[in-house]
């Protein structure tokens, strides 16, 4: 597709369409794409990207909706990505999601986009990550991306936001299976979400100990575990408050430019790496590696001598 100036100046001045169509390029790793993003990238810097993750059901989505009810009716421009989880075990987001996601998103300041990973090896999902950019330049306040916390992409994904949220529930061993997949490493702020249940409470004591014996992080923020109980719009205020907390601890400590010029990196290299894949493996490599690959299988020769070969 073509890429006017047009689109552009509609991005930038927050028309719906243009968002939609912008994204749908950028989802699609359309030839266009590359060339609106380098348009769009001084237009970008101004959001606060906010990460919500936590384990498959834990409240998310009732939580971003919530959110972004609040957001809205403080005035503010916000932007969502749902992050579809693309696990079979837990096939995507359910219907119901989406019906109340697409509500809030009849709001006139709110975008919302549910999209699918790629499952790029070991990187950040290329395609969330310039859909972020999209939003940003189209001048959202915020722009909420929700995933689900069980793989890497959540981590990769933790590494491109300024705030993260790791949600939990109170069942038994949740905080535990967060240790495991790393939640505990990457929150900036912890929600026990489903409050209404029993032993809450000690669960969130649990979570704090847990903190109390990480190393303090780098930039000297403290981090806080709030009580929600989602499906009845409580805390949402108190968690709003302490997104606006972190925003302005990073923005004063000056973490906030260390932090992006880290994201900025990671996401050069991993663009780099891309376009090398993508100009290596050309049909001449293709073949050669198809032909080749059954003397390598009898063991005639060895993969690692074979790469050194073509990499010459
Ligand atoms: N009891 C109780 N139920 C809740 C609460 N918050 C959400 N729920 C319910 O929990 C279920 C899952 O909520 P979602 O918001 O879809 O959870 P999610 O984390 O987005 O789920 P996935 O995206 O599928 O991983 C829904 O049926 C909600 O109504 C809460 O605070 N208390
Ligand atoms: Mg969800």
């Amino acid at each position: 597709m073509k890429v006017d100036k047009d689109i552009i100046t509609k991005i930038i001045s927050s028309d719906k369409r243009a968002i939609a169509k912008a994204l749908t390029l950028v989802e699609n790793d359309d030839e266009g794409s590359e060339k609106l993003l380098k348009e769009l990238y001084k237009h970008t810097g101004r959001t606060s990207k906010i990460g919500i993750t936590g384990p498959p059901g834990a409240g998310k989505s009732t939580l971003t909706n919530c959110l972004v009810k609040l957001m809205s009716d403080k005035g503010y421009k916000i932007g969502v990505i749902a992050v579809d989880p693309t696990s079979p075990f837990t096939g995507g987001a359910l219907l119901g999601d989406r019906i109340r996601m697409q509500e809030v998103g009849l709001l006139e300041n709110v975008f919302i986009r549910s999209m699918a990973t790629r499952g790029s090896l070991g990187g950040l999902s290329k395609n969330i990550v310039e859909a972020c950019e999209v939003l940003d330049a189209s001048g959202k306040d915020f722009i909420i991306i929700e995933t689900v916390g069980v793989g890497q992409s959540e981590l990769d994904i933790a590494q491109t936001t300024d705030t993260t949220i790791v949600v939990l529930v109170p069942e038994s061993g949740d905080s535990v299976q967060a240790m495991k997949a790393g939640l505990m490493e990457i929150a900036d702020i912890f929600v026990l979400n489903k409050s209404d249940r029993q032993g809450a409470d000690g669960v969130v004591s649990t979570i704090k100990n847990i903190i109390h014996l990480k190393p303090p992080s780098k930039d000297g923020w403290i981090i806080d575990v709030l009580k929600t109980v989602g499906s009845q719009n409580e805390g949402i205020e108190e968690l709003f408050n302490e997104i606006i907390k972190h925003k302005d601890h990073l923005e004063k400590s000056s973490y906030l430019t260390i932090k992006r010029k880290e994201h900025l990196s990671k996401k050069i290299k991993e663009l780099v790496n891309n376009k090398l894949e993508i100009n290596f493996w050309d049909d001449t490599k293709i073949r050669n590696l198809n032909e080749r690959l059954e003397d390598i299988a009898l063991k005639n020769k060895d993969p690692y001598s074979y790469v050194e070969e073509i990499t010459k």
